[in-house]
């Protein structure tokens, strides 16, 4: 065997070996982490998993977007440390309440133990907010806007997932920002939202925002919003939260600020996240059986150049396809080209896993006509184009494929969301999505609907009223309406509830870690 029959055999076995992801999206998933040269998932310890190069690619392609799109709405980016101290991390009661079973520590430095344990951060409220208390001082100091883009540490104890259920988050962005009135910090959280909407627009990805219940707010905050995405099994990913902290981490951490008016007083705040997932959201959701689909401003390779070769006019078919390149490269178009003597095939088949936005063809008979087939990796749909425009023609195509794909998920996604006027219908429709239905609002009627319904609710579109709802579960009349969803990849404050309330009574908590 030659090597480049080697080479072609081992890529059909991997071929054969992505499931069909209409009929089994888990399976389909775990495939293309790996056939899609994301992650390497045998790293030794669990929920860790390593970087392909290549997936590192899109990854830094779409934390660029949420980079930009931060900066440009007066956020700036920072670095705080890894570690904090138990002092710090044990201040708050109630994020404590939230995140206790979920830190890793670090006891020792070599063999000494160290006097004061240090925790590796699950999020960065507990490192950042000590400083914050040194750096606000007066009105004039708000609002503070900060990020960072940082890894954090949740031991968590359901099944881990890449990309989805990590350990090590690898990609957590968060912010934390500082103002002076309630008022303010809500106005930020509208923000937030709109910020996080536009990015996963850039991903064309729809998402369905959410006010959680009470029951399922972050930790120490005053409420949470939340974004979520409809995966194709019809299961939903929480894929960003944002939180009004109100002044309760400012009264734990002493975040005081002196007023126009000379008096001190609580500074109010927010904080906002991220994490990879928006990635596991948007392979989910455009990716398909022959590997990943991705928006062309993510795609590490947007187009692939594949000469068709003959005895007869193989120098000008070089020729001509080194001149597309360079002038796709010239306007900034990440191209490839793909001489190898693998066959027609095996070659579709590389780039089409790899998620490259357009294939150009160019033969000695498509040179006859000054032309060349161009086809779309998310439509297969196959055009010719004139050579002369073809910079032109690639541009077009691939702004219409952002836009294509994004109007597709919509189209998706409201198919997957079903409004209902009885339990028994949200049962019926749950497995193919989310269902929409009158809520009172009352935690007592909410935590029966999760009961009987054996599913979640996600939260309270806001944004949507409910003409003359009515509570199915106490009969009561209400605007609200309330998402529910069978939600299994569920983050560490969402399981909070399902631990008892007797057993940690803040006392209890301070008591336990004294001792
Ligand atoms: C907001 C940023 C926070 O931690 N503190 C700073 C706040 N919120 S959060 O909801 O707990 O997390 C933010 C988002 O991170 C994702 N996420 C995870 N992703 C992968 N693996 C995990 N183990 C994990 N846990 C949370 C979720 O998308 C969540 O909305
Ligand atoms: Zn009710």
């Amino acid at each position: 065997m030659t090597e480049s029959n080697k080479q072609e055999s081992k890529t059909v076995e991997k071929e054969m070996t992505l499931p069909p992801k209409a009929e089994n999206f888990g399976e389909w998933f775990n495939a293309i982490i790996e056939a899609g040269s994301l992650m390497d998932v045998r790293y030794p310890v669990k929920g860790l998993y390593v970087w392909y190069p290549f997936g590192f690619g899109i990854r830094k392609r779409v934390y660029t977007i949420i980079r930009e799109l931060l900066d440009n709405t007066g956020h700036e980016e920072t670095l705080f440390p890894l570690l904090i101290p138990e002092t710090e991390f044990m201040k708050e009661a109630e994020h404590i309440k939230g995140f206790e079973e979920e830190v890793y520590w670090v006891t020792h430095g070599g063999t000494s133990p160290l006097d004061v344990k240090l925790a590796l951060r699950p999020t960065s409220e507990t490192a950042i907010y000590p400083m914050y208390k040194l750096w606000i001082r007066s009105h004039a100091d708000m609002p503070l806007l900060l990020y960072q883009v940082v890894n954090t540490f949740r031991y968590e104890t359901k099944s881990t997932r890449p990309l989805i259920r990590l350990r090590e988050i690898t990609s957590f962005k968060e912010a934390h920002t500082v103002h002076a009135t309630w008022d303010e910090a809500a106005e930020q959280v509208e923000k937030a939202v709109e910020i996080y909407t536009d990015f996963f627009k850039r991903l064309s990805i729809p998402t369905l925002l959410s006010k959680r219940p009470e029951w399922d707010k972050f930790p120490g905050g005053d409420y949470t919003k939340a974004l979520d995405v409809i995966m194709p099994d019809g299961k939903t990913l929480q894929v960003g939260t944002c939180h009004h902290l109100g002044t309760n981490f400012a009264k734990t951490y002493d975040i005081r600020y002196e007023t126009e008016t000379g008096d001190q007083a609580y500074a109010n705040q927010t904080c906002y996240g991220i994490s990879e997932r928006c990635i596991a959201a948007m392979i989910s959701l455009h990716g398909d059986d022959k590997g990943l689909v991705l928006p062309p401003e993510i795609a590490p390779v947007q187009v692939v150049i594949i000469p068709v070769l003959f005895r007869k006019g193989a120098e000008e078919v070089m020729a001509a396809c080194n001149d597309v390149m360079a002038r796709l490269k010239g306007e900034g178009i990440r191209v490839e080209m793909d001489a190898s003597d693998l066959r027609p095939g095996a070659k579709y088949y590389k780039w089409e896993m790899k998620g490259v936005c357009l294939r150009i063809e160019i033969g000695p008979r498509d040179l006859e006509n000054r032309s060349a087939v161009l086809v779309r990796r998310d439509t297969g749909v196959k055009e010719t184009a004139p050579l002369d425009t073809i910079v032109d023609t690639v541009k077009a195509e691939m702004k219409a494929m952002h836009d294509d794909l994004y109007d597709a998920a919509v189209e998706k996604m409201n198919s997957m969301v079903h409004p209902c006027t009885k339990l028994e219908e949200v049962k019926e429709v749950l497995g193919n999505g989310v269902a929409t239905i009158a809520w009172c609002g009352s935690e007592e009627c909410g935590k029966k609907m999760e009961d009987i319904l054996d599913a979640g609710i996600l939260g309270i579109p806001e944004h949507l009223k409910h003409e003359n709802g009515i509570c199915p579960v106490c009969g009561k009349e209400t605007d609200k309406i309330v998402y529910i969803a069978k939600k299994y990849w569920i983050c560490v404050f969402e399981k909070r509830h399902e631990t008892p309330a007797v057993w940690r009574p803040p006392g209890f908590f301070f008591l336990y870690y004294q001792l």
